[in-house]
């Protein structure tokens, strides 16, 4: 399903990548919190990357290394339950060993984690990084 980006190119602090499934994946180098990072993914009519599965995290962690970035995986809402806040569910997760490790102090995930590619750690909601957005090809 995933191969190479179609797409792959540098714009200022962001870097775009197209998927063969028609998705477009941003990423922003400018750092800010997890709920800010939901509101600017949604202003640029996008949203905060959703990883539903395996191969996509392989392919995203392929294409953005070496950066630590948010993710829409959170447990804010009831500590301990993970899920993709835009979806409400929990479809799959790829923890760095002995992660979530934050308890009530860390409700929000992070992906590339001590830079080991597409491994998860939970951090502050209001801790600042990066930000990879993503939109489904019919809203592109
Ligand atoms: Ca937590
Ligand atoms: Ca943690």
């Amino acid at each position: 399903m995933y191969v190479g980006p179609l797409v792959h190119e540098f714009q200022g602090n962001t870097t775009i990548a197209k998927a063969d499934n028609g998705h477009c994946y941003y990423l922003f180098r400018t750092k800010m919190n997890w709920f800010e990072a939901q509101i600017f993914c949604k202003k640029q009519k996008s949203q905060l990357l959703q990883i539903n599965d395996q191969n996509e995290n392989i392919w995203i962690s392929m294409v953005f290394p070496n950066v630590r970035y948010w993710i829409d995986y959170t447990d804010i809402g009831k500590e301990g339950c993970w899920l993709t806040f835009s979806s409400g569910r929990d479809e799959y997760s790829s923890w760095y060993s002995r992660r979530p490790d934050g308890g009530r102090i860390q409700n929000c995930a992070t992906n590339n984690y001590l830079s080991q590619l597409g491994r998860w750690d939970d951090v502050g909601c209001h801790d600042r990084y990066p930000s990879l957005c993503e939109t489904s090809g019919s809203e592109s």
